[in-house]
């Protein structure tokens, strides 16, 4: 085994030493004429993609590469102030208190009947585990709910077929059995678990932690729900199943097989449901954002029911599978579970019917903690030869191919799901990670494009210093031989993608909010309704901003060591009409508000003297006049509040 491992380790500067050579592309204006979307036209497809270490989704239009928009998640955002206003603070609240940074991995769309719908999508944060989602309606982030019991949450948020649950679970094992505890890290074998989260999505979107299963302490990698036969069923990789806790590179390496879980959630959440299991510590925070107030609210939640294979039957089931696997992927008819051997030479398929007669005949090789292992020949279909090195994600293009990125021979590898053979292969720049076909991973993909999302962009762009954007790359897949189209850098960390016809998510756009509707606690629907309220040293900002100008722009009666609570509401009552705040000196960031959107920006003045805000975004031709001053009084002072704009 080391040799293998050795040898790919070996491979790998030859592979990046032919990084220079220039593909053939075949016919650029082709190419340029599948991707070129005409000034004013629109592109058929959205493309959400992670943002990675950035803790956001950039969104691109596909097929032109345009980056759109980027949804602020996990990170603050001093674009708009998300995570620094007093509104969206609290979505960024944990059981560890504020975290301001996240690592997102594995953006999802919802789905009804195993296909994409267009209403929100899901994203995982690994660091802090979390999963968030966004309402598709506006592109904002309505709801973030913290896992328990977690350490690592990569494999994660992918959705079953009728977004009942979102699934998580721990990519580190840590104690938990007995809550996480102060134990020398060599006991690992003895002291570390797993555990797999399923989140109940309710009806409205609502999320809540409905159980957890505790497993062997391996590192569980990534998921995928089962649809059509297998729907009920939910996949994981594992690696790791040495349990090693140092040098993992060469220690969690040494097994020819780890494995990938199969969990019967069906069952599980009857369990769940009659109370098997038990409640046990489980702190976790829960924020959610009102639609009506613009406002978040988050709580901590303490328990959560855990479920534990060694007493309850029928839970979850070991498929043996070559060797490390990374991704694990369901084809559309739900009979095919791939997986993704990091350092496997075979690319295993396994039967979903096979594995259900194992289960049936008890074809058991042993079992762990509970957790029967199947045998490998019972369960595996078929091998797939020639799938690359180092294979990791696969997608579907619905007409009978998958499509797998092998990240060390840095390609993208065709094959059929008929006669299990390899029948294209194109080359990526470089060293390829997830791969996205829109609703490639559901049950019925568009599959006329395949995004290739690089790991390694090393001379595709202009050079900007040590530190480049990942490169994406778009594919055609609508032939029979895959065709390059395009390059596009993308921000951040694109770990998986996902996209949708734009008119799945056009239809239900919001262009701005009802200012009738607005039901933030501190709104101004007026200017005459606008003012300032002393509260102690708390002042309250009533304030309001339309084309332009600020009600009120001049404030006076401010003291230093006040905590000053700009409150605006932007009265425009159309669509693309922000209007920016922001003032000087604050230690936070600008507000950018939406027509008919309340949002709320905390300032401590810390001098006396004249203080001047403006308005950030350039919204008519006098934005430039859209500014205001504010007197800051010494501690003390006994200038009385006065305001007004025009006075
Ligand atoms: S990962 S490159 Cu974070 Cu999904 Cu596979
Ligand atoms: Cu409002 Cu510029």
């Amino acid at each position: 085994m080391k040799s293998v491992l050795f040898g790919l380790i070996v491979a790998l500067p030859l592979v990046f030493a032919q990084c220079s050579k220039k593909q053939d592309l075949g016919g650029n204006s082709e190419a340029a004429q599948k991707v070129y979307v005409a000034p004013g036209e629109h592109d058929e497809y959205y493309g959400f993609m992670s943002g990675g270490y950035s803790g956001q989704m950039p969104i691109y239009g596909i097929p032109s590469g345009r980056h759109l928009y980027t949804i602020p998640i996990f990170s603050q955002a001093p674009v708009n102030g998300y995570g620094y206003s007093e509104e969206t603070k609290p979505m960024l609240e944990t059981s560890y208190g504020f975290v301001p940074w996240g690592d997102a991995h594995h953006p999802e769309l919802s789905q009804t009947e195993g296909v994409p719908d267009g209403r929100w999508i899901f994203i995982n944060e690994n660091n802090t585990p979390r999963i968030a989602r966004i309402d598709l309606s506006t592109f904002k982030t309505v709801e973030i709910i913290e896992i328990p019991n977690s350490a690592g949450n990569h494999a994660s948020s992918f959705v079953t077929p009728n977004t009942e649950y979102v699934t998580a679970a721990t990519r580190f094992s840590i104690p938990i059995e007995d809550g996480n505890k102060d134990v020398s890290i060599d006991s690992y074998a003895e002291n570390f678990d797993g555990t797999l989260s399923f989140i109940k999505v309710a009806d409205e979107g609502e999320m809540s932690i409905d159980f957890q299963i505790l497993v062997p302490g391996y590192n569980y990698d990534l998921s995928h729900a089962g649809k059509g036969p297998s729907d009920g069923w939910a996949f994981y990789t594992t690696y790791n199943t040495e349990q090693a806790n140092t040098l993992l590179e060469i220690n969690a390496s040494k097994n020819d097989k780890d494995f990938i879980a199969a969990v019967n959630w069906k069952k599980a959440a009857e369990y769940a449901a009659q109370g098997k299991g038990k409640m046990v510590e489980g702190p976790h925070a829960h924020n959610t954002f009102d639609k009506k107030t613009h406002t978040a609210t988050s709580e901590i939640l303490n328990k959560v029911r855990m479920l534990d294979p060694r007493e309850l039957e029928g839970l979850i089931y070991f498929l043996p599978t070559p060797k490390s696997p990374h991704g694990v992927d369901v084809d559309p008819s739900g009979r095919y579970i791939v997986g993704g051997g990091k350092l496997a030479t075979v690319l295993p398929v396994h039967s979903f019917d096979k594995m259900i007669t194992a289960i049936e005949n008890e074809d058991y090789e042993t079992i762990i903690d509970g957790v029967p292992v199947l045998n490998y020949e019972s369960v595996i279909h078929a091998e797939v030869k020639n799938a690359g090195l180092g294979p990791l994600h696969t997608e579907f293009d619905g007409k009978g191919n998958a499509y797998t990125t092998a990240f060390i021979s840095s390609e993208i590898v065709k094959w059929s799901l008929e006669t299990f053979e390899v029948t294209d292969r194109i080359d990526t720049y470089y060293s390829p990670g997830h791969l996205m076909i829109p609703g490639g991973d559901s049950k019925k993909p568009w599959g006329e494009y395949l995004v290739a999302l690089n790991k390694i962009t090393k001379d595709r762009y202009l050079p900007t210093g040590p530190e480049l954007f990942h490169s994406a790359q778009l594919i055609d897949i609508s032939g029979e031989k895959m065709k390059l189209l395009l390059d596009f850098p993308t921000d951040g960390e694109p770990h998986y993608a996902q996209a949708i016809p734009a008119e799945l998510v056009t239809e239900n756009q919001v262009r701005f909010y009802k200012l009738d509707d607005n039901e933030h606690e501190y709104v101004t629907k007026s200017e005459k309704a606008t003012k300032v309220e002393r509260d102690g040293n708390e002042v309250h900002v009533y304030m309001t901003a339309i084309r332009s100008h600020f009600t009120p722009d001049n404030i006076e009666g401010i003291r230093v060591g006040d905590e000053v609570y700009f409150h605006l509401t932007n009265l425009e009552q159309d669509w693309d009409l922000p209007h920016g705040f922001s003032i000087l000196g604050a230690n936070n960031a600008e507000l950018l508000v939406m027509p008919g959107e309340t949002l709320t920006l905390k300032w401590t003045p810390q001098r006396a003297g004249i203080i001047p805000f403006y308005c950030t975004d350039f919204c008519s031709a006098l934005h430039q006049e859209m500014q205001g001053y504010v007197r800051v009084s010494p501690k003390g002072s006994k200038t009385p509040i006065s305001f007004g704009t025009g006075k």
